[in-house]
């Protein structure tokens, strides 16, 4: 199930251009447009549910193992995943979408030449 008025459906579909980094038959996940950190990016199930009590468990079980894939081969050691629901909750787009969020690690360095924030 889709909307049709939906930008993250809308990316999904193709209709939006993204930076994807992992679609499967359930899932789609690709940068965010306006980055917290270095590589931080969003896992979206492809079933269209504006909260996470809409979305089908199967979905939200394979989103989050994503995640954590993506986590993974990035190799972060600090990260944050972040999932927001209602306005209030500062969710800004009506698609259940989880955020991760690298966190640069002071005492690691991870290697990598992070951007001032
Ligand atoms: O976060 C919604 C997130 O969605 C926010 O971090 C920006 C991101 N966003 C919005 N439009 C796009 C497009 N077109 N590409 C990539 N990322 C996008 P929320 O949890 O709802 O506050």
């Amino acid at each position: 199930m889709s909307s049709a008025a939906c930008i993250f459906c809308k990316i999904i579909k193709g209709e939006i251009p993204s930076m994807k980094i992992f679609e499967s038959e359930k899932t789609f996940a690709f940068l965010d447009i306006g980055p917290l950190s270095r590589g931080h990016s969003l896992v979206i199930p492809k079933f269209h549910g504006v909260k996470l009590h809409d979305v089908p468990d199967d979905q939200l079980s394979e989103v989050l193992m994503v995640a954590k894939k993506i986590a993974v081969a990035q190799g972060l050691v600090d990260y944050n995943i972040l999932q927001n629901n209602g306005r209030a909750a500062h969710q800004m787009v009506d698609h259940v979408h989880f955020h991760v969020i690298p966190k640069p690690n002071a005492e690691e360095g991870l290697g990598i030449e992070w951007p001032q924030q």
